[in-house]
């Protein structure tokens, strides 16, 4: 895929369902009782690995594209899978499924792709197995292929040393069927969509301050969602537009959550132009219009409790920090590292490649902005939002930018390129 230097972003978009949301939905659906319509569904490769899953484990889920229909099988009617279940790339049908699956009384054995047999498991692993979980790493190296057996599980209070939505999930999930009350506590407030979620499905959970608590379960009831678009993705076209020249561009219905809406936050901090008009805080998870025009960005420092609250869209700010005049200090960051692929590595690397000025340190990175970005081969390592950010970048740099392993941004925006292409005018 080739990007060359471009005018501005123009017009209007919605961008797709939020992921994290999307595959939320699906589970909590399938051990609810009765029926959960999931309208604006995100039909990325990760959450159609959620699908497959609680499909192999007897779940009727109907997928008509923007809804889905899951005919849950409440809390203990899962079904032993025949085979092991893939979980492809997706780290969030890992963790969280596991903390399900602990609670069954089936054994199951989880895996996903290279790079998924990479990603930490220990951080589940230690929490599930003092709540009575027995669940291994079949290759003892902490990673997925996981062996779980579940069984009768206590609750715990857990001190989290990450800030995780995934930990913290995966542990309130096993929490719906332990003993007791489940509490785990984060060093900062991770995204809250498992909260949110679960007490609309008549979960007994509550959060005080850090701190999640959940009580055991006896049902969950079958919910209509409907899904936000993923600010995630909206992060994208937002950089763009802040970035290339005679820009202006809306983009529609992004969720807006606290706990999700960092990116925002950080964009203000670097001078841009951004407003959120109709916001809309009808149901649990409040949405926005975002317009952003053309902006003089200067450098900012990211760091504490706000990077949770935009890990992912830490890539694409240190790409526009090379846009900003000044630098821009990105810390406590150390997360980056086990995402997808190396998220700190491959982004010095790729936006070195580029011409930027741009620093590695242990928990983040340093961006001394200015400097204007040339074209430049980019290894997209298949992480979806690498190949995203340096599309971006590209069109924001001189000459010729070629993505290798372009096609990963399936895994959370299918439809990435086309939506891009639109909005330049091409
Ligand atoms: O699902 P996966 O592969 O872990 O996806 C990523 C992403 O960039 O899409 C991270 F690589 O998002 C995570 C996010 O970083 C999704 C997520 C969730 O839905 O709970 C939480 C975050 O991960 P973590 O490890 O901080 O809990």
């Amino acid at each position: 895929m080739i990007f060359h230097q471009c005018g501005g972003l123009k017009g209007q978009i919605t961008v797709p369902g939020d992921k994290s949301i999307s595959h939320r939905s699906v589970m909590f659906g399938s051990i609810a009782s009765k029926t959960t319509e999931i309208h604006n569904f995100l039909q990325g490769a990760d959450c159609l690995s959620t699908i497959s899953c609680f499909r192999r484990m007897g779940v009727e889920i109907e997928n008509r594209g923007d809804i889905v229909t899951v005919h849950g099988r409440g809390l203990r009617g899962l079904s032993q899978p025949s085979d092991i279940l893939d979980c492809g790339n997706s780290g969030t049908t890992t963790r969280l499924i596991s903390g399900i699956l602990a609670g069954q009384d089936f054994s199951v054995t989880l895996t996903g792709d290279e790079s998924i047999q990479k990603r930490p498991m220990k951080r589940i692993m230690e929490p599930l197995s003092q709540m009575g979980a027995r669940i291994r790493s079949i290759n003892h190296n902490g990673c997925a292929p996981l062996a779980i057996n579940g069984g009768p599980l206590h609750g715990i209070h857990y001190p989290s040393p990450v800030a995780s939505a995934q930990v913290k999930s995966a542990i309130l999930l096993a929490g719906l069927y332990a003993d007791g009350e489940t509490r785990v506590t984060e060093p900062y407030l991770s995204r809250n969509h498992t909260e949110l979620m679960l007490s609309h499905f008549g979960a007994d959970v509550h959060t005080e301050n850090t701190t999640a608590v959940i009580l055991p379960a006896r049902e969950l009831y079958g919910q209509k969602i409907l899904v936000p678009g993923d600010i995630s993705s909206a992060a994208f076209f937002l950089a763009a537009g802040l970035i290339l020249p005679n820009s202006e561009i809306l983009v529609r219905n992004v969720g807006i959550n606290p706990t999700r809406n960092g990116f925002l936050r950080a964009c203000q901090a670097m001078g841009a132009q951004l407003s959120l008009l109709g916001i809309d805080k009808s149901s649990g998870e409040p949405t926005a219009d975002i317009l952003v025009k053309t902006s003089s960005l200067h450098g900012t420092t990211i760091s504490g409790a706000i990077i949770p609250t935009l890990i992912d869209e830490l890539p694409i700010l240190a790409a526009m920090a090379c846009f900003a005049e000044g630098t821009t200090v990105i810390k406590d960051a150390a997360e980056l590292k086990v995402k997808e692929s190396n998220r700190i590595d491959i982004m010095v690397r790729n936006l070195g490649a580029m011409g930027a000025d741009v620093e590695e340190t242990d928990d983040g990175m340093i961006i001394h902005g200015g400097r204007p970005l040339h074209g430049a081969v980019i290894d997209s390592r298949l992480d979806h939002r690498i190949a995203m950010t340096f599309a971006i970048a590209g069109c924001g740099a001189e000459g010729e930018t070629e993505i290798l392993g372009a096609e990963c941004v399936n895994i959370s925006y299918p439809s990435f390129y086309e939506d891009l292409k639109r909005l330049l005018g091409s």
